[in-house]
């Protein structure tokens, strides 16, 4: 059985969030607004068919995907570029791969303890944020 991220995760740290939003392009006065932040995640595995839901006060994030097929991500209200993006399964870690304009674009989540990781990578930046069940 592969691991459950199924379920409602709060974000209680963010390491580098700055440095991979400017990656990203991202403006100073939305950068500013972001890193103040406590979004909260829902995940909702089913096989091999996930959705991440990303909520915030200032932005929400839908994602949808299957593991092993590739798809078009718009990335609508975050830096809104298109990428064709892959998650695929590396032990107990989803690693998704944002091939597109931006080099070395992705994330990897895992379950550490009650926790949730995520790693977010954009060129040479690299942000760490942790979440717990709500
Ligand atoms: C995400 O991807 C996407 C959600 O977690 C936010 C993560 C990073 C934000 C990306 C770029 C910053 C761009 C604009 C800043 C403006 C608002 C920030 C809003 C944050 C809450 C939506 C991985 C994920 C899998 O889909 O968990």
């Amino acid at each position: 059985m592969p691991v459950d991220f199924s379920g409602t995760w709060n974000l209680i740290s963010n390491d580098n969030f700055e440095g991979y939003m400017t990656a990203l392009g991202i403006d100073f006065a939305t950068r500013k607004i972001a890193k103040m932040l406590k979004p909260q995640k829902v995940i909702k595995q089913d096989g091999d068919s996930f959705s991440i839901h990303t909520t915030s006060t200032f932005r929400d994030y839908k994602l949808q995907f299957k593991i092993g097929e590739e798809f078009e991500e718009d990335n609508k209200g975050l830096d809104n570029r298109k990428c064709k993006s892959l998650v695929t399964w590396d032990d107990d870690k989803l690693i998704c791969v944002q091939a597109g304009e931006k080099k070395n674009r992705g994330w990897t989540h895992w379950l550490e303890g009650d926790d949730l990781h995520l790693e977010l990578r954009c060129e040479n930046q690299v942000c760490k944020q942790v979440f717990k069940r709500a």
